[in-house]
């Protein structure tokens, strides 16, 4: 279980240095060697829990390669300032838009929305959203079907490797193909739901297919109670009641 010794390591390198500093006197200049606080997530489903939509092959690449090759690279190129103890959010919005820093924000967007993405699939997952989520999506995309298409068709006509989003950006949903790493933190909006585009994520089980990928995730494995979980809390109306 490669995450669990991540996870040990990482733990421990943290405690080994607390203590370090604190026994040296230096505890704000030794700390400020440390990296800003990406951790591997452990994937909550076995590696062929997602098949037939995504295969056990495809997810071993995707999750023991790609993305721990993102995590490795998002703690190496934070350690010390101006990155040291930031979370991945911070990170990814102090560099977003930084030529400079492109390959930070790079490896710590692609860190955060592998994590995010992994989590928002199960087994047997798919169908329709219920609740509050349904009813915004039914209000601004005019039904949970068109809002399948518009995402299928986003994916399908992002040119090269990126994401197609659903996030939340001034209180209106929104659906956006994004390049590359690029992620709706940083624009300032709520990501509720990522698909990764890229070819790593499909093209062994789907070719050129990336519709039918996108579709098949859509119709079988996203857990819509977790994308109804990272809706913020609706807007109190204007207390409008008079004191009786
Ligand atoms: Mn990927």
């Amino acid at each position: 279980m490669r995450y669990r010794s991540v996870r040990h390591r990482s733990f421990f390198g943290k405690t080994a240095l607390v203590a370090m500093c604190l026994v040296s006197g230096l505890f704000l200049m030794q700390c400020d060697s440390g990296s800003a606080t990406f951790t591997k997530i452990p994937l909550p489903y076995a590696l062929d829990a997602l098949e037939p939509a995504i295969s056990a092959k495809t997810m071993d690449l995707h999750y023991n390669r790609h993305y721990a090759g993102y995590v490795k690279k998002a703690i190496e190129l934070t350690r010390g300032a101006p990155y040291s103890g930031k979370s991945p959010e911070e990170v990814i919005r102090m560099t977003a838009g930084d030529p400079d820093k492109a390959a930070v924000f790079n490896n710590a967007a692609q860190a955060w929305n592998h994590a995010f993405f992994f989590q928002s699939l199960k087994p047997k997952g798919g169908g329709e959203p219920e609740g509050r989520l349904a009813e915004m999506i039914n209000g601004s995309f005019g039904g949970f079907k068109k809002f399948k298409t518009q995402m299928i068709t986003a994916a399908s006509e992002q040119f090269g490797s990126g994401w197609v989003w659903l996030a939340l950006k001034d209180g209106k949903l929104m659906i956006c193909a994004a390049s590359d790493a690029d992620t709706p933190i940083a624009h300032d909006a709520i990501p509720l739901l990522g698909i990764d585009i890229w070819e790593h994520a499909y093209y062994l089980d789907y070719q050129n297919r990336r519709g039918d990928y996108v579709e098949a995730v859509l119709n079988n494995l996203v857990d819509w109670d977790f994308v109804s979980a990272h809706l913020p809390a609706p807007a109190e109306p204007e207390a409008d009641v008079p004191a009786e």
